[in-house]
């Protein structure tokens, strides 16, 4: 995912905020301003005139007494049963559905997604925290025969302790639910920093928590920028997990820190997602595909299709019935309801995204079919707003096949063999997600196996991804993790094995007591 920052402005106490509401962090179950005394402005992407609120902009002593906070509730919280954790889940699961419209209409304010998006986010943490509320009850360990007579061995799941989670602004409240209600439910106690874009909806999520009844100190909201509170988090000596989702090279600094001290690292990270599509294909649902894989969250989506791998029997029609409907988004407020793309997250995503508008046409020659434009008149002026783009011609090389635009842009690439096209799927940094379009159940599945990726969907785009399926990918994406399902519980607890010796004597393993052979 593209790492990029608002245009956001530093505050003093001193200057005059009558108007801006002020949030804070939550700490030991106390809402605290900044030691720092320094605030983010917050601001909606769709018009920059209106600012949401202010937030901190924390400093490493603010993390430290999260932290500290952290370290006190840990006893308390690991040893409540986890049915009793998971109950506090499941209330905090309610809340956020009762209160789904607000949240909604706060997401797109502050991120820019359209409102059925947005609302597809919130539904998204409410889905996982549930399910992770689920899991208080399960939590499986398993048993398994031991080697010797009268000896019993068992595997049990204990909480890992402190975690640092890292969030990124495109899904501010369902990514941050992925980890914090795992680590919850695990036994774990957590400090939290949202994107400097997007606090306001996890500020919305510890706030649930906090109304459900999460004791204090077991939940710890810390906002401001990556450079303070995010390295800090990264490289506390008493955080033992930190679990980042961005892009990779903020993932590797991460990945650095935590290798430091031997810490727990989970990164999510990446993506250059191909749909492959094959003659036989139904290319208007391929279309339908591609349209909303490319376009939806306006391309910033880890997930987003941003190549479309297309056989040439049906490139023509394809590329074709796709710019035609790409023309016909309307690009706006994601708060109107008539909207389908709504703006990107700040000014360093529209200089990011149009550089790559210039690479394309002038770099690597491919051909800008529609789209390429910045919007800045009438409507657009106070926003950042990108005409939905697509480069046809576009080589597997190309610079726009290769490096992760986060934008509303994607690129289609021609090929003439399904085995070629799995080669150029194949042939990124990324590994998330993929798809293909075909009728020939023999071609889905040879795609299927021969894709080197975390996900993969058949007649369906490549975003997507349900809560209770494992969420990941392979290479540049991510260091073998995966979050969601309950192989997100692999990574907020450790496994402890236990062995019972009931015989009365002592049996020792690893010594060879069989008799030699002859
Ligand atoms: C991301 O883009 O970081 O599958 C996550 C999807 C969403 C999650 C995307 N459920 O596209």
């Amino acid at each position: 995912m593209a790492q990029a920052k608002k245009a956001l402005t530093r505050q003093t106490r001193s200057q005059n905020t009558k108007q801006t509401q002020t949030y804070k962090n939550y700490i030991g179950g106390e809402w605290v301003p900044s030691r720092s005394g320094d605030w983010i402005e917050n601001r909606n992407p769709a018009d920059t005139r209106d600012v949401i609120g202010r937030f901190p902009a924390s400093s490493e002593a603010d993390v430290d007494a999260a932290v500290a906070a952290a370290a006190a509730a840990f006893d308390a919280w690991r040893l409540t049963p986890a049915p009793r954790r998971a109950e506090i889940l499941f209330r905090a699961g309610e809340i956020l559905m009762r209160d789904k419209d607000k949240y909604t209409r706060d997401m797109t304010r502050e991120m820019g997604k359209v409102l059925k998006e947005a609302g597809g986010d919130v539904q998204e943490a409410i889905d996982c925290t549930y399910y992770a509320a689920g899991e208080g009850r399960r939590l499986h360990g398993f048993t398994t025969p031991a080697e010797m007579p009268d000896k019993f061995a068992m595997c049990v799941r204990q909480p890992v302790g402190l975690c640092g989670l890292i969030t990124p602004w495109n899904f501010p409240m369902a990514i941050p639910s992925w980890k914090l209600m795992p680590a919850l439910v695990c036994g774990n106690t957590v400090v939290i920093k949202p994107a400097e874009d997007t606090p306001l909806s996890t500020h919305n999520l510890i706030k649930a928590c906090e109304e459900a009844g999460v004791p204090p100190g077991v939940v710890n909201l810390v906002t401001g920028y990556g450079e303070t509170v995010g390295a800090r988090i990264s490289s506390h000596p008493s955080l033992r997990l930190i679990s980042f989702t961005g892009s990779t090279e903020t993932g590797r600094t991460v990945a650095y820190a935590c290798a430091e001290r031997n810490a727990i690292c989970s990164l999510e990270m990446g993506g250059k997602n191909a749909i492959i599509i094959m003659d036989d294909a139904d290319v208007d649902n391929a279309v339908e595909g591609a349209v909303w894989g490319a376009f939806g969250t306006s391309g910033q989506r880890c997930t987003a299709s941003s190549r479309l791998i297309v056989h040439k029997k049906v490139y023509k029609k394809f590329s074709s019935k796709l710019i035609e409907r790409a023309k016909q988004l309307r690009v706006g407020n994601g708060a109107d309801s008539a909207v389908d793309v709504g703006p990107v997250i700040n000014r360093d995503a529209v200089e990011k995204i149009m550089r790559y508008m210039d690479i394309g046409e002038n770099e690597d020659g491919a051909t800008l079919a529609c789209g390429g434009k910045q919007l800045t008149k009438g409507d657009y002026v106070h926003g950042y707003f990108i005409e939905p783009t697509v480069f046809t011609d576009v080589t597997p090389d190309m610079r726009i096949a290769q490096e992760e635009i986060f934008g509303p842009v994607t690129s289609v690439i021609p090929t003439k063999s399904l085995d070629e096209a799995i080669e150029i799927a194949n042939g990124v940094r990324y590994g998330l997600s993929a798809a293909i379009y075909t009728q020939d159940v023999n071609r889905a599945f040879h795609a299927m196996n021969e894709t080197y990726t975390g996900i993969f969907y058949i007649n369906s785009a490549t975003i997507g991804a349900e809560v209770h399926l494992p969420f990941g990918g392979t290479k540049g994406t991510g260091n073998g993790h995966r979050e969601a399902g309950t192989q997100v519980l692999d990574i907020f607890s450790e496994w402890k094995s236990i062995y019972v010796d009931y015989s009365g004597k002592l049996q020792r393993a690893q010594i060879d007591n069989k008799k030699a052979i002859g």
